[in-house]
């Protein structure tokens, strides 16, 4: 299990960490995400065959792009 938190800068209300759970959560492999709109950062959990390469393209794709 790998567990990451990242800040999201996109994020403005609950209804963003909502898009954010329910596309992460249809990645193969991502089993839980946890995320709070005060803070903008979002908590992932992850097994293969998710890769943590894979979570930062979908969130891109999404336009809720990491923070680096
Ligand atoms: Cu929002």
């Amino acid at each position: 299990m790998e567990t990451k938190s990242l800040s999201i800068p996109n994020i403005s209300c609950g209804h963003c960490v909502g898009a954010i759970q329910r596309e992460l959560g249809e990645l193969e492999g991502v089993s839980k995400v946890d995320g709070d709109p005060a803070t903008k950062q979002i908590t992932i959990e992850w097994d293969a065959p998710a890769t943590f390469e894979k979570i930062k393209a979908t969130l891109q794709e999404i336009n809720y792009p990491a923070a680096e």
